[in-house]
């Protein structure tokens, strides 16, 4: 079995103990970190999403998976942020009310950031008046990224975009928007500026906007 393999076998099954380790000898024996991160974590959580709708696992196992996935990213982080030169203003991001996933909003918060970007995040179960008073307390912000994972949030993105639509500011920012449900006839039909699926293209994306 390759080193890739071993990590998304330890992810998808949960082993938050060995999968930092397993990534350092991946890195140690020159996998690359980009691949790692695709294949060896990002393929294993669809693998985890898959057993949980077949109702082969629940909850508590999809969630000891993410805490492993997160504990390899750690060891990414350095890898694959590659800094970025003078800043080219600040994003503000978070996962929309009512949403806890947060792996892939990590991830798209690390890409702009190391695009050369300052990132401030949210968090995630984000209530609409919280990205609101973000952008309108801050002068900095130049661009609003907000992240859904679920069909049932998407409406809750489509009340943030609608909110932030109708700032008093919102000649100063641009909102981008991203997760696994959102599209781009989505992000046209809520009114968003720009639409990215995965990470690298959401750091293109911001980088675009400005
Ligand atoms: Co949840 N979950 N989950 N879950 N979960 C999914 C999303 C699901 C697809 C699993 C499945 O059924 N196959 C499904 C959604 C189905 C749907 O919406 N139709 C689902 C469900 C149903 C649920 C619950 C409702 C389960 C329940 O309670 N019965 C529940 C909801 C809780 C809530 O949010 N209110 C729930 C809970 C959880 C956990 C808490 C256990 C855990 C999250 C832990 C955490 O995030 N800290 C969890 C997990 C781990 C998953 C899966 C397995 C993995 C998600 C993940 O991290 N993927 C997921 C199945 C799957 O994705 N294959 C699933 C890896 C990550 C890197 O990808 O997040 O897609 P992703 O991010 C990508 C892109 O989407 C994009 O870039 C990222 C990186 O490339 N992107 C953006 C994301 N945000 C962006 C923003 C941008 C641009 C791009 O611009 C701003």
């Amino acid at each position: 079995m390759s080193k890739i393999q071993e990590i998304a076998t330890a992810v998808e099954n949960g082993k938050t103990k060995i999968v930092a380790g397993l990534v350092e000898e991946a890195l140690a024996e020159g996998c690359d970190a980009q691949e790692i991160l695709n294949v060896g974590m990002i393929q294993a959580m669809d693998v985890v999403g898959a057993k949980f709708q077949r109702g082969d696992i629940f909850v508590p196992e999809m969630l000891v998976a993410a805490k492993a996935m997160k504990k390899g990213v750690d060891v990414l982080k350095p890898k694959l942020a590659t800094a970025g030169s003078a800043s080219l203003g600040k994003v503000v991001i978070g996962t929309v009310i009512g949403d806890l996933h947060d792996i892939g909003k990590n991830l798209v918060a690390m890409m702009i950031e190391s695009a050369g970007f300052e990132v401030a995040d949210l968090g995630v179960d984000v209530p609409v008046a919280k990205f609101v008073e973000a952008v309108e307390s801050d002068p900095a912000v130049k661009i609003m990224a907000v992240s859904a994972l679920l069909t049932t949030t998407m409406p809750a993105m489509k009340d943030t975009v609608d909110a932030l639509n109708a700032s008093k500011d919102r000649a100063r920012f641009k909102v981008l928007v991203g997760g696994a449900p959102i599209t781009q006839d989505f992000a046209n039909q809520i009114g968003a500026d720009s639409y990215a699926p995965d990470a690298a293209s959401a750091a293109k994306a911001a980088k675009a906007l400005v």
